[in-house]
């Protein structure tokens, strides 16, 4: 029987087991290395798991991007179910080699039509793309409706963040146009953002709260003007502060759909490492 399109994502969307088997979408994993042992997240090794093992680690942790093979197995089994299209949604490619492996994995498997699509963002930021995607498969939309809605998401979409300790982004090299933080990394609180999918930093400010601050302004920009958001808090074994600020975003607007907590896992957390807090929020489609 043949199928509707199949969205694939990859597990740095950090999409709740069952929010992806409630919307069918598939997940390939990343991994995280830990002397020398590799554990795929959320399979092998759970958020709170890999924050435990990250504070009696000698040596710090180093991630890596799925192989083409995995992509090449679950695309020849979504073919065998009957799927014919697939829409592939992943980490920014600025940041990562998954995108372009799901890619060429596509070209490898025959009958099957692979369309990616480069969020330019990670975490629950992503996970915002994949839902949408999913719930427009499921009401029976083909590829190219879900990939202009999901152009639209990313025309909306403001993500920013801030870490505990610079050193995390600077030893795994994620951190673009950062040369000028570097002698100041005690000091400043950088708030960080995505530019064409690599993360620079926004704007320098001193404290944690006044970073926080400056993110809730950008927001409130945002959610004074017309339409109806969806707002994801993220954190690092910050679980509190992300309540905190969740239940102040809900409280004071009216015109907030939502507002997810979510995480940064495992393999996002190698390279932010804890005491991470991010806001990303984009506009809902017009009714
Ligand atoms: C790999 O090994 O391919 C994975 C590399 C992941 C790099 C992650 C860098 C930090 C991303 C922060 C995302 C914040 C989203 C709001």
């Amino acid at each position: 029987m043949n199928k509707n399109v199949a969205i694939v994502t990859d597990s740095t969307a950090y999409l709740p087991k069952e929010e992806r088997e409630r919307l069918s979408i598939y997940m390939v994993p990343l991994s995280v290395i830990f002397a020398e042992k590799t554990y795929k997240e959320e399979l092998e090794l759970t958020t709170e798991e890999f924050y435990k093992k990250l504070e009696g680690a000698e040596q710090l942790p180093t991630t890596s991007q799925p192989s083409t093979g995995q992509f090449v197995e679950l695309f020849t089994d979504l073919k065998k179910q009957g799927y014919q299209q697939v829409v592939t949604l992943h980490l920014s490619s600025g940041i990562s080699g998954t995108f372009q492996n799901a890619l060429t994995a596509g070209e490898m498997v025959d009958e099957l039509e692979v369309h990616g699509f480069d969020s330019e963002i990670a975490c629950y930021a992503l996970g915002f793309f994949v839902r949408e995607a999913a719930q427009l498969a499921l009401k029976g939309a083909g590829v190219s409706e879900i990939l202009t809605r999901l152009e639209e998401i990313k025309a909306t979409l403001k993500a920013y963040f801030m870490v505990a300790d610079l050193g995390h982004l600077h030893r795994g090299g994620r951190l673009s146009g950062g040369q000028l933080l570097v002698g100041n990394l005690l000091k400043i609180k950088p708030i960080l953002h995505f530019v064409d999918g690599k993360i620079v930093p926004f704007e320098k400010v001193r404290t944690e709260k006044k970073a926080i601050d400056r993110i809730l302004q950008l927001l409130d920009q945002d959610l004074r003007s017309d339409g109806r958001y969806e707002v994801t808090v993220i954190h690092a074994m910050r679980p509190e502060a992300a309540e905190q600020l969740a239940a102040d975003i809900r409280e004071n607007y009216d015109n907030v759909v939502d507002v997810v907590i979510s995480v940064f896992g495992p393999v996002i957390g190698t390279h932010l490492g804890p005491g991470s807090l991010g806001i990303s929020w984009y506009k809902q489609a017009e009714a």
